[in-house]
């Protein structure tokens, strides 16, 4: 039986969720590395409207997004495993956590480390490459670079601007934890919150079971700031999801 092939970025914090989440729930599938604009082209060819991954294909079903991933893995999971994926207040929490920290730690990180420090960004997404996509990708690399900075809207100000919505959730998620529960939802096992937390705020803190934690430099000024916010009860908790569950 063929796998479930997995479209991804490698450097892709959402793409981190859908393979761990896949990986707890014990379904297996098929990784498959994307180049930026390739994305594109594939996933029209799959009948989706917008490239952006992760998405899954397995057979004539398409899934894209990691929240409808992990939901569709959770429905096939091997192991008995779940993560609340049906649980409405997982679910608005993981939304709130995908559209706030997903997307702010992602302009937080670029609009330092790709428009000042883009040599650092392009071995990153070379990993995983075909080596002619690597050859495509070196050669294209400042036109993707442009275009991801148009459209992600980076810059010195949204970096400072992104941070601020970031620090206004790790507040949030702290005052969760405060009360002493182990999980964000405050069961006795990690929920789809926990997993959305973990990946998407994970470039901040390097978990040593996170592949790319040998691979991201974060730049100077950020590396700066997180350093002071790595006691944070929310990025202490990211660290020990990575520890006992990736
Ligand atoms: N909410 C989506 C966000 C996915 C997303 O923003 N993916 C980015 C990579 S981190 C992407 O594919 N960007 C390129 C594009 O949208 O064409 C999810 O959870 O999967």
């Amino acid at each position: 039986m063929t796998k479930p092939k997995l479209y991804l970025f490698t450097i892709s914090h959402y793409c981190e969720k859908a393979c761990w989440g896949l990986e707890y729930l014990g379904v297996d599938y098929e990784p498959v590395v994307v180049m930026p604009g390739e994305h594109i082209t594939i996933a029209k060819q799959h009948g989706l409207k917008r490239g952006s991954v992760p998405y899954l294909v397995d057979g004539d079903h398409v899934v894209q997004g990691s929240d409808q991933i992990l939901k569709w893995a959770e429905a096939r999971s091997t192991n008995g495993k779940s993560l609340d994926c049906d649980n409405p207040e997982a679910v608005e929490m993981e939304q709130r956590i995908d559209h706030l920290v997903g997307v702010h730690v992602r302009r937080h990180y670029y609009s330092e480390a790709l428009v000042e420090h883009s040599s650092t960004v392009r071995p990153v997404f070379m990993r995983g490459l075909s080596l002619p996509n690597r050859i495509k990708l070196w050669l294209a690399w400042s036109v993707i670079r442009s275009k991801m900075i148009e459209g992600m809207d980076l810059g010195k100000e949204q970096g400072i601007e992104s941070g601020n919505i970031v620090v206004a959730q790790l507040d949030w998620l702290d005052s969760l934890l405060a009360d002493g529960r182990q999980f964000l939802l405050g069961g006795a096992q990690p929920s789809v919150v926990d997993f959305s937390a973990a990946s998407l705020l994970a470039p901040y803190v390097s978990p040593p079971e996170h592949s790319l934690a040998q691979v991201i430099t974060l730049p100077p000024r950020l590396s700066e700031q997180v350093a002071v916010w790595r006691t944070r009860p929310t990025l202490q908790h990211v660290l020990s999801m990575y520890k006992a569950f990736r």
